[in-house]
Parts: C-alpha cells; sequence; structure tokens
C-alpha cells in the first residue's frame, strides 16, 4: 500500500515542491490550498506523471470548520496520513510596527498560527487514532522560518508568528510523544517562492530585490531535506533544522555579490 501525505499550501512554492518529491517516491497525496484551479492543473499533471492518486482538498486554513470538515470527511482509504507538511503560511508587508497594517497582522496569525494550528489538530487526531507500538504513527513537519529564531527590522508580526511555530513544533513533540508521533521544524531562510510577491503584494521589483546578489534557497532544495526527514529509520526523529542558502548567515547578515 502506498503512504499518503497531505501537504497544506501545495499550489505554489515548498509545497508543490514537495508534491512533486514526495509523488516522485511513490506517494499518494492530499493537496490543499486555496486557488482550486491550481491544484487541479498539479493533480493532472502529477498523477500522468507518477501514477500517484490524488485528493484534492481546496480550503481556507484559516476557515476552522473548512479546516475539520475537510479533514474530517477524507475519504476512508485516505486516512492513514503518515505525513503531513504543514506548510501553508505567508507574510504580508514589511513595516515598522507603528505603521503596519492591522488587517495584514490579522491574516498573518490567522493563517500562520491558527490555521497552522487548526490543520495540526485535525490530522494528529487521525494519526492518534492508529496509534502503534511498532514504530512511528505518523510525522508532523511544520514550516517554520528563521524568522522564528531571529527577529528583524520591520519583522514584528511575522516574526511572532513564526516564533510561535517553533513553540507550537516543541510543543506538539512533547505532548505527541506517548502517540509515537514524529515532529519535525524545518526552519528556512530566504527562499525564491512566491513568499516574497505574497508579501509585497504583487510589487515584483520590491520582491525581486530581496534576492538581489543571492543564489537563494529553491523550493526543490527545501523539498528535497524535508523529503529526506521521512526517510529515516522509525525510531529517527530531525527535531528541529534550518538551513539558508551559502550567502545568508542569519536573517540580517549577507553576503551579497559585489555590484549589488
Ligand atoms: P508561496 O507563496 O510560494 O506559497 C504559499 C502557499 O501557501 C501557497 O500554496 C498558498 O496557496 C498557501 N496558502 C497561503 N495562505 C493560505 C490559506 N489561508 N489557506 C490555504 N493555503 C494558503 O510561499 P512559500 O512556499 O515560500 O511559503 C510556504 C511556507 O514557508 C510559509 O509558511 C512561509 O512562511 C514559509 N517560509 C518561506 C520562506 C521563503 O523565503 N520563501 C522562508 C521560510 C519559511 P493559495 O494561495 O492557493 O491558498
Ligand atoms: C521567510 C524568511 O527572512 O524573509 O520566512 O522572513 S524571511
Amino acid at each position: 500500500m502506498s503512504k499518503i501525505v497531505f501537504i497544506t499550501g501545495a499550489t505554489a512554492g515548498f509545497g508543490e515542491a514537495c508534491a512533486y518529491k514526495f509523488a516522485e517516491n511513490g506517494y499518494d497525496l492530499i493537496l490543499n490550498g486555496r486557488r482550486a484551479e491550481r491544484l487541479q492543473v498539479m493533480a493532472d499533471a502529477i498523477e500522468k506523471k507518477y501514477n500517484v492518486a490524488v485528493l484534492q482538498l481546496a480550503f481556507d486554513v484559516q476557515n476552522q470548520k473548512a479546516v475539520f470538515d475537510a479533514v474530517n470527511n477524507i475519504p476512508a482509504d485516505w486516512k492513514a496520513i503518515d505525513v503531513l507538511v504543514n506548510n501553508a503560511g505567508l507574510a504580508l508587508g514589511r513595516d515598522y510596527f507603528e505603521e503596519a497594517d492591522l488587517e495584514d497582522w490579522n491574516t498573518m496569525i490567522d493563517t500562520n498560527v491558527k490555521g497552522f494550528l487548526y490543520v495540526a489538530k485535525a490530522v494528529s487526531q487521525l494519526m492518534v487514532a492508529r496509534n502503534t507500538s511498532a514504530g512511528s504513527a505518523g510525522h508532523i513537519i511544520n514550516m517554520g522560518s528563521v524568522a522564528g529564531k531571529e527577529v528583524y527590522e520591520k519583522g514584528n508580526v511575522y516574526c511572532a508568528t513564526k516564533f510561535a511555530v517553533d513553540a507550537l513544533s516543541q510543543s506538539m513533540r512533547i505532548d505527541l510523544l506517548r502517540h509515537n508521533i514524529k515532529v519535525t521544524a524545518i526552519n528556512p531562510g530566504a527562499a525564491d517562492t512566491e513568499f516574497s510577491v505574497v508579501r509585497f503584494k504583487g510589487d515584483a521589483p520590491t520582491a525581486k530585490k530581496i534576492y538581489d546578489g543571492l543564489e537563494p534557497l529553491t523550493a526543490a532544495n527545501v523539498a528535497d531535506i524535508i523529503y529526506y526527514c521521512t526517510t529515516l529509520p522509525p525510531h529517527v526523529c530531525i527535531n528541529d533544522l534550518s538551513v539558508t542558502c551559502l550567502q545568508q548567515a542569519s536573517t540580517i547578515y549577507f553576503n551579497r555579490k559585489k555590484d549589488h
């Protein structure tokens, strides 16, 4: 029987790259994102190329009812979820604290903290139900960030949401210990996905400047690492993994190419 991975935020960036990586390795996929049409295009392409099954679950992780309805109504033969990639998230704005937009703050908190929690709780309940004394009953991979380890100017609430992911990953690891569920936090640095275009609300030139003079991480780099974490023996768990490109040492120290 194929293994099953559930990926939130699968319509772009890390989530999309994870979908292809896990499919390449024979997993059946449960894919989430708000953009249903993107999920459909991906599902068609992946099923054709990798001969795996794809279940599309288009919902907004901010919507508590939608999350629990979707997860609780997963068809019975999809319920044995081996891996959750709890990845959906975003930054909105990069502004001084006193100038930042309250709606941006609300959306980041509702998505990166509350939505993250709804998905983790709903899926962990399915994993608990199949607890096994032999090996692992499931693996939850939470998408943190270097911004969840160290704050930076104008990072305020985005950083706070990722610090919350860090704290919750630690808590979940403790509380789910008795159920044999692995919890891994992945904390990437700058990666060239749709993240910055979303953060700067479609302002492509400003988004591009984030990566000036850098060879940033790619979504595929991060997906490879996430997949690797799931290949270790059942008794081994990577708890917390930070990864940056060679030219990034922290959230603020970069070695950009000289002409930038
Ligand atoms: P992208 O913008 O490329 O992808 C974000 C994904 O999240 C999309 O699939 C989007 O899908 C989904 N998403 C956003 N909001 C919601 C929502 N409310 N409900 C469901 N899905 C949602 O960004 P990344 O791949 O870079 O980001 C993925 C995660 O990685 C985020 O948690 C981000 O904070 C984190 N991260 C990113 C880094 C980077 O530099 N890129 C570095 C460190 C961490 P849709 O719009 O279809 O809903
Ligand atoms: C995304 C990385 O440094 O832009 O989490 O906040 S950063």
